[in-house]
């Protein structure tokens, strides 16, 4: 589905009209991937709209950058408030954010150390990442034949734009076999994530999310699930995973900004149990967080306005 324009697009500092948030094409990081990005989503609330976790989406992007050595030029408060305005700016009750920082127009080849950074913010309504009511039907997952990149070929926790070739291969190769979405494995055959989603698997009772250690990014929404998941009482461990656990699952979920909490209903084949009662609860307690419904939670809604 094309994207949905909104009036403004913050960039090095300014709102500028959607149609005039151009890039040269000899943008040092659209030759050779070396960009970092964030995924946030805003949510309308009884209060306006809020951003989920912004702060923590935007400290992550600074540490991605660090772990690239990169040097953004505005500090965590500075994005933490364009990303505001940003949405602000649409008028939009709800919406997804994408804030990037770049290297810029002017220098070319391998060494980034005198590329100038560029930073620019947009958000737009975006919809279900992974098919409507993905909570209840479940998605379709296959393990991919492409292997999550190691630490040392590409640090899985920095979310830098060329990391995503890896994802989308994995994404495509899953579409077109019938899948609806791709289960990365690390080098040493452990599971990872899924091609922009942590993995979450039940296995007596105990609900397992892979460590980053095994190149699992360090989500947002894999932090607030686990703290959702055990203030409800269950077992929630960060632990590793073998494929063969997932064949066996008493339940399968992934998660993530775009894809909020989405049921897995199988995977290579292997029948998942789908919808599970912990799936569900999990899934329930999540929507209503992020729109500022649990008091608990509620720090965690930053208003936009
Ligand atoms: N793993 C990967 C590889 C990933 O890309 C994401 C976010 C996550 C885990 C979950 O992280 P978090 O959003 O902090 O819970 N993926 C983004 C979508 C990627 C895309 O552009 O498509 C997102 O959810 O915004």
């Amino acid at each position: 589905m094309p994207i949905q324009t909104t009036p403004k697009i913050w960039m090095n500092g300014e709102l500028v009209a959607w149609a005039d948030a151009q890039i040269h094409v000899l943008t040092h990081t659209l030759h050779y991937g070396t960009g970092v990005f964030e995924g946030i989503r805003a949510y309308e609330t009884a209060d306006g709209p809020a951003v989920f976790r912004l702060t923590e989406h935007i400290q992550r992007l600074h540490n991605s950058a660090k772990i690239v050595g990169m040097e953004i030029p505005y500090s965590v408060e500075e994005l933490v408030a364009a990303t505001k305005a940003t949405v602000a700016s649409t008028g939009l009750p709800s919406c997804y954010i994408r804030p990037i920082a770049y290297y810029g127009y002017g220098e070319m080849g391998l060494n980034t150390l005198p590329c100038s950074v560029d930073v620019a913010i947009a958000c737009w309504p975006w919809g279900a990442y992974l098919g409507d009511d993905a909570v209840n039907k479940g998605v379709r997952m296959k393990i991919s034949s492409w292997t999550r990149h190691d630490h040392n070929t590409m640090p899985p926790a920095s979310k830098t734009t060329g990391n995503y070739v890896n994802s989308s291969l994995a994404k495509v190769e899953a579409l077109k076999a019938g899948y609806d979405e791709a289960i990365m494995l690390a080098p040493n055959g452990l599971v990872a994530e899924c091609t922009g989603e942590n993995l979450f698997a039940v296995r007596n009772g105990i609900i397992l999310t892979p460590p980053t250690s095994a190149g699992a990014l360090a989500g947002i929404t894999q932090d607030t699930v686990t703290a959702i998941a055990s203030d409800l009482g269950f077992d929630v461990r960060v632990d590793n995973l073998a494929r063969s656990d997932l064949y066996i699952a008493e339940e399968i979920f992934v998660c993530g900004t775009a894809a909020e909490v989405s049921s897995v209903n199988s995977v290579d084949e292997r029948k998942v149990p789908c919808p599970g009662p912990k799936t569900k609860a999990i899934a329930d307690v999540y929507a209503r967080t992020v729109r500022g419904q649990e008091a608990k939670y509620a720090h965690w809604c930053e208003l936009a306005v």
